[in-house]
């Protein structure tokens, strides 16, 4: 599967403020240099009717929304973040292998927990979708396919809040018809060449002679383009390496210097961090708290344990001591407060060197 959510920037904002859901929302990254300098990082579908897309000026979005009531806002990328994060984390609990791409997208490998039952499938991506609206309220569309090709063509097929699975056996029908563009790696000079070429759509270029394509793209290239047209791809779902850290960091409603708050504050984000270490059976072994001070300026105090620790006690003690560390040791007032894992290891790893550590006793 492929689960891309929708609009995703644009969603985040209505998400937060649900008053803009019936506007054209229009997120942008201001350039700076005079007000409306820069570009639309992305728009709601609401802006995308007035044809308001990734890229353009922000200029030229204000021009094509002047007769309407639209939101222009600058981009933030924390909470965006945040949200992606937490999303990634419920997708990852439906995978039996897991590759995010991106803020908003990610392939799971479900070949396994669905006994490859094309029903199934559909089924579990429906309650995906389902678990991610009612967790965190975003809509997103998901594309099942053979493999990861199709997965993503058939995501893009239908959106925002779609959901097309596409069977080995309808691949070649399902891809044929649709523009060369609807291909991973066909930009528009790509298209504007396959189209003088003669092939407009995916199923004229599955009938092109490959050596001709590796005339005209090269080795590589021209042997992609006949393998995706064909619905052929083995690139498996790469699971990416674990994470070096986890953390969490949040602005105070006051700045201050008083450590009952900042603790409490503090050890929100410590359950935060610790439901995602449990939630990827990862055992830490050094810790981290951050202050951004009133000044801006960034403090940070560090312990690393003897052994990898998996308990909250643990990290929250040590979370204790070191903010009473720094207020004894710096006089600045803290802004905002941030808690850090690292030194992250897998608890079956820990298991397994154990276990051939001490041989069959422990088995
Ligand atoms: P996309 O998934 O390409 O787009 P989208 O989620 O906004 O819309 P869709 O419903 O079509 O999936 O990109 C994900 C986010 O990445 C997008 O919300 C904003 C950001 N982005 C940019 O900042 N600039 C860009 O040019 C693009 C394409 C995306
Ligand atoms: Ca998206």
């Amino acid at each position: 599967m492929l689960v891309d959510l929708d609009y995703f920037y644009a969603q985040c904002e209505e998400m937060r403020d649900p008053s803009l859901k019936n506007k054209p929302v229009v997120v942008c990254v201001y350039s700076g240099r005079t007000e409306d300098s820069g570009a639309v990082s992305t728009a709601n579908y609401l802006a995308r009717k007035y044809g308001v897309k990734s890229g353009i000026p922000i200029s030229l979005a204000k021009k094509k929304l002047k007769d309407v009531d639209a939101v222009f806002l600058p981009v933030d990328h924390e909470f965006y973040k945040e949200i992606s994060d937490n999303i990634m984390e419920i997708l990852r609990n439906y995978a039996d292998r897991f590759e995010q791409v991106g803020i908003d997208e990610a392939y799971l490998d479900v070949t396994q927990r669905t006994k490859a039952n094309y029903h199934e499938a559909k089924e579990l991506a429906a309650t995906i979708k389902h678990d991610v609206l009612v967790q965190q309220k975003l809509t997103c569309s998901i594309g099942v396919g053979p493999n990861k090709l199709v997965a993503k063509v058939a995501a893009d097929i239908q959106k925002p809040d779609g959901l097309t699975s596409v069977r080995p056996e309808e691949v070649k029908s399902f891809l044929s018809l649709l523009p060369v563009r609807r291909l991973v790696g066909v930009g528009k000079k790509t298209e504007t060449k396959l189209e003088t070429l003669g092939a407009r759509t995916v199923g004229q270029l599955a009938r092109f002679d490959v050596q001709r394509l590796i005339e005209v793209f090269g080795r590589k290239l021209g042997t992609y383009f006949h393998n995706a047209s064909n619905g052929v791809d083995d690139e498996p779902v790469q699971e990416r390496s674990e994470p070096e850290s986890l953390s969490r960091i949040s602005t105070l409603k006051e700045n201050t210097r008083d450590l009952a708050v900042l603790l409490d504050e503090a050890y929100t984000l410590c359950d935060d961090v610790y439901s995602k270490l449990l939630q990827r059976g990862l055992m830490y072994r050094s810790m981290s708290i951050y202050v951004v001070a009133s000044d801006l300026s960034v403090h940070s105090r560090s312990k690393t344990f003897e052994n990898p620790a998996s308990d909250l006690e643990t990290f929250k003690k040590a979370v204790k001591e070191l903010f009473e560390k720094f207020l004894g040791e710096s006089d600045v007032e803290a802004r905002r407060v941030g808690v850090k894992v690292s030194s992250l290891t897998k608890k079956e790893d820990l298991q397994k060197q154990l276990t051939s550590f001490f041989g069959k006793a422990t088995e």
